[in-house]
């Protein structure tokens, strides 16, 4: 049975149904950190693997973080914003560079 035919079978009250209240999940940034060993290429190639950015955008927010000292990457939501922290550092770790990425909520 419907919700509809439910509510004709109230007597003529009308039944509002109650919303639900959700709420929306959290993002989380995806941030680098600039260090004064990973060598820029490094960087930038790591911004077109994991984030999908261009030469120009990867380039761009590689010159920020090397500049501003902290950089974001992209905002996801957690899992997805814990997997691509944990796929970076663990590629840096790999090729011996100490780039950190981490995450904070947006
Ligand atoms: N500062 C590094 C250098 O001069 C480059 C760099 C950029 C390192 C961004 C980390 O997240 C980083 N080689």
């Amino acid at each position: 049975m419907s919700a509809e035919d439910e509510n004709e079978m109230d007597g003529g009250l009308a039944v509002e149904e109650a919303r639900p209240k959700l709420q929306r999940p959290p993002l989380f940034k995806v941030i680098l950190l600039n260090d004064d060993f990973t060598p820029m290429d490094f960087v930038v190639e790591v911004l077109k693997t994991f984030f999908g950015m261009g030469d120009e955008q990867a380039t761009q927010v590689m010159l920020h973080v090397h500049i501003r000292g902290v950089g974001v990457c992209g905002v996801f939501a957690k899992d997805v914003a814990e997997t691509k922290v944990h796929l970076v550092n663990h590629y840096a770790r790999r090729h011996q560079h100490p780039l950190l990425c981490a995450m904070e909520e947006a």
